[in-house]
Order: structure tokens, then C-alpha cells, then sequence
């Protein structure tokens, strides 16, 4: 799908007051916000006109707006996020989604999505249950994204300690390659039904890597993971690194900074 728009929210300065499980001391603001810059001008670059919400000091993670809405071709869902002070921030994107969308579906109580929990591979969307969303909330996602006409699967990703979400473990690229982390190939293991004609491991080391954006002709992913990069070379992709070492310390990877449509 070609991205022409994508909504974006820089880190406020209580962003080292949002949720981590990473032990990697408090992110540096001055940092995170240039690195947010970047991020923004990479997607400018790849032809995308942006929205950026103002900073919320009520919802330190709000920067990390993938979690509030799924976005497709055919129509917006907002979601429900499944940590509790997170759930507010569906309000402001919302209200940034009703430029571009007359109808809006959402998740009722009480179910729960993240939209990191989500992966579309061209029209079947893989939703994953986590410690984020809850069986209900995959089940509804599911319901709504039929309705729009695609076809989705739930996969069950809480036995893998070290995915937050489905895409910190996953990334589907397009032309039918996939990336995905060492260790839950077993978990991932349907996403090889949905036209992925090769699936890419990252090994332990570079796992951060598995969370890349594909836009337009380019795909967005971390600096710092060289292997993935050769990789995604040697396939005729054009990766295009971004520094991310602020995100990652709370827990973000690239995808969850931007909703692409
Ligand atoms: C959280 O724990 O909710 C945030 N600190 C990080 C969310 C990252 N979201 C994502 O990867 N989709």
C-alpha cells in the first residue's frame, strides 16, 4: 500500500515517567526529541504529509501513537489500549483521524488492543494476543477488519517474555518477505500462510531489528543492526537507519512512533 499520510505525537517531557520493563536508565528528552525530528523528516522524505498532535502530559507514552487506532486503506479502528493509563490517549487521535475518516469502528470494553499487537501482510491482518490485548479485543479487531473486507488471524504471543507486542517481534516488508525475532518462530509460525515467501531471522543480538516500517520505497529501521541492513539490501530493499536508542530504553520500536496510511 502506498502511504501518503501518517499521524505523529513527539515525546513530552514526562516521556521518562512512561512504562518500561527495559533497564537502561531514563531516556535523555533533548535526545528523544531530535531523534523524533529525524524520524519525522524520514517520513517527509518518503513522501508523507504528517499530523503532529501536540504533547499531552497526562499520557507520557503518547508519543508512541501506533498504539491508539489501526488505520487501513478501508477504514480506522481506534483502539483500547490494554495498560490503564494509556487508554485515554485514543481521544486526541481520534480526534486527528476524524480529518481523514467519516466513520470510525473501536473496541468496547472489555476488550483491550494495542496496535503494536497488529501486522498486515497485503490484506490479512495478524493480531496478536499479549500482555497488552486480551482475547476479547483481538476478537472484536477481528470482527471489525472482516467487516472492512480483509481477513485476520489471532495469534497467541504471552508464552514469548520478550515481545510487548506482536511487532516487536515481527515486521512484514512487503513482496512477500517478513522479518521476524529469533525465538518465536514457533508462536509466528502462521504468518508463513499469508503469502510471506521468506521469512528473515534476527538473531537474539540484533532483535531490535525485527521492528522495521516498510514506506513506500523505502523501509524505515533502527541504526545499530548491521546484519538486518546487509539483509535487507542483499533482497533489493532500501532500509534507511534511524536512531532510536531514546525509544528503545522505554520500550518503543520504530513502528509505534507513526500511524502510516
Ligand atoms: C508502553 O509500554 O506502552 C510504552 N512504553 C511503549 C509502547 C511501544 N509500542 C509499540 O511498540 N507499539
Amino acid at each position: 500500500m502506498r502511504f501518503t499520510r501518517a499521524i505523529v505525537r513527539p515525546p513530552g517531557g514526562n516521556f521518562a515517567h512512561g512504562l518500561t520493563s527495559a533497564s537502561a536508565g531514563p531516556p535523555d528528552l533533548e535526545e528523544a526529541l531530535g531523534q523524533h525530528r529525524r524520524y519525522c523528516d524520514a517520513l517527509r522524505g518518503c513522501g508523507l504529509e504528517l499530523t503532529s498532535l501536540e504533547p499531552d502530559l497526562r499520557f507520557p507514552d503518547g508519543t508512541f501513537v501506533e498504539d491508539a487506532a489501526v488505520v487501513t486503506a478501508r477504514g480506522a479502528i481506534l483502539t483500547r489500549p490494554g495498560a490503564p493509563t494509556r487508554i485515554g490517549e485514543i481521544d486526541s487521535v481520534g480526534g486527528a483521524l476524524d480529518a481523514f475518516f467519516a466513520h470510525k469502528l473501536g473496541i468496547a470494553a472489555p476488550g483491550t488492543v494495542d496496535g503494536g499487537d497488529v501486522c498486515e501482510i497485503d490484506g490479512h491482518f495478524l493480531i496478536g494476543v499479549s500482555a497488552r490485548t486480551n482475547d476479547a479485543g483481538a476478537g472484536q479487531l477481528a470482527q471489525h477488519l472482516r467487516q472492512l473486507g480483509y481477513s485476520a488471524s489471532i495469534v497467541d504471543i504471552r508464552a514469548s517474555k520478550t515481545l510487548l507486542h506482536l511487532k516487536t517481534g515481527i515486521a512484514y516488508l512487503g513482496e512477500g518477505v517478513g522479518l521476524v525475532g529469533a525465538g518465536i518462530e514457533r508462536e509466528l509460525a502462521p504468518m508463513s500462510g499469508f503469502g510471506i515467501r521468506e521469512l528473515i531471522a534476527v538473531s537474539a543480538e540484533e532483535s531490535y531489528a525485527a521492528n522495521c516500517v516498510r514506506v513506500n520505497e523505502s523501509v524505515l529501521m533502527p541504526a545499530g543492526y548491521p546484519r538486518i541492513a546487509a539483509a535487507l539490501r542483499e533482497r533489493g530493499f532500501r532500509p534507511l537507519l534511524l536512531e532510536m536508542s531514546e525509544y528503545k530504553k522505554m520500550d518503543g520500536g520504530l513502528s509505534c512512533l507513526s500511524l502510516r496510511f
